[in-house]
């Protein structure tokens, strides 16, 4: 054994897959439930995906469960999901299920890496890259750079659709927002903003709030009730994993039309 060989076995692995991240199908800003599934669901049809996830852990809101109550709760529709990860769920009333969100996370997480998914934590996307009237990519820096507010360049890499799911942050719509200016297919071309709970309408509206908002750019998850103006739901995750399986559908659609 050698300390060298240990740090270039880490360092070469790691470089390999971060320059074959640098021109890829799909790359999804944020690893939370809603964009893990939709990854999934893309490398499960043969697409070439990359999450960027700005914290150390993946899995957004989801671990956390309702108030740190590691719980989640799902109901009958997102049923299907759980059993294709064969995540263990038990019937609480009606049509509601309950979950350990731990396992939940962590098959979700194992699982989408095994599709082929790269997922790089602790890389903040802080901008898109444009062509016209497009989004062509993700502009990335270490998230240890913009948390310690240091003066470094980015990277960019190019794909052919950008997913937002960086959950109420809404962080990649926000950019477009700001520096291309009220041009998202929103009532007035600005992120409406997320509205107090209600659960039903919440759950209800997230499906049809999953869509691209700008060319190249499909927004889901909380991202997608939060820049459509919808309600928050509290700790129900199947909106977030019906959403995640619709925008793969969404960036399918994005990438045949090329
Ligand atoms: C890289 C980033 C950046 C960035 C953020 O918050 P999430 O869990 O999002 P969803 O939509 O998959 O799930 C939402 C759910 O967790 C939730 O909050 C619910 C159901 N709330 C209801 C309620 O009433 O409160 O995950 C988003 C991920 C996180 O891991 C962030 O760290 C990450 O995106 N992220 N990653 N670059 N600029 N911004």
């Amino acid at each position: 054994m050698d300390e060298v060989i240990i740090s270039r076995a880490i360092i070469e692995s790691f470089n390999k897959d971060l320059l074959d991240a640098l021109s890829v199908d799909v790359a999804i800003a944020g690893a939370g439930p809603s964009g893990l599934i939709c990854a999934y669901y893309l490398a499960k049809q043969g697409f070439k995906v990359a999450i960027f996830e700005r914290q150390l852990r993946v899995g957004g809101g989801l671990p956390g469960g309702g108030m740190m109550f590691n719980r989640i709760v799902i109901q009958e529709e997102a049923k299907g999901i759980m059993e294709e990860f064969d995540i263990n769920i038990k019937k609480y009333k009606d049509d509601l299920y309950v979950a350990d969100s731990l396992e939940t996370i962590s098959t979700m997480c194992s699982k989408t890496i095994k599709q082929g998914v790269k997922i790089f934590n602790l890389i903040n996307v802080e901008d898109v890259v444009i062509r016209k009237d497009k989004i062509t990519g993700l502009v990335l820096n270490w998230s240890a750079v913009s948390w310690s507010k240091l003066h470094v360049d980015p990277l960019a890499i190019k794909s052919k659709a950008v997913v937002d799911a960086t959950g109420h942050d809404t962080e990649v719509c926000k950019i477009v927002e700001r520096k291309i200016g009220p041009k998202l297919k929103t009532e007035t071309g600005k992120i409406m903003g997320e509205k107090s709970m209600w659960v039903e309408v919440g759950e209800g509206q997230i499906v049809a709030n999953t869509k691209e908002v700008y060319p190249g750019l499909v927004v889901c998850g909380m991202a997608a009730n939060a820049v459509l103006g919808s309600p928050r739901m509290g700790a129900i995750f199947g909106g977030m994993f019906i959403s995640g399986r619709k925008a793969a559908e969404v960036v399918k659609g994005i990438i045949k039309r090329k």
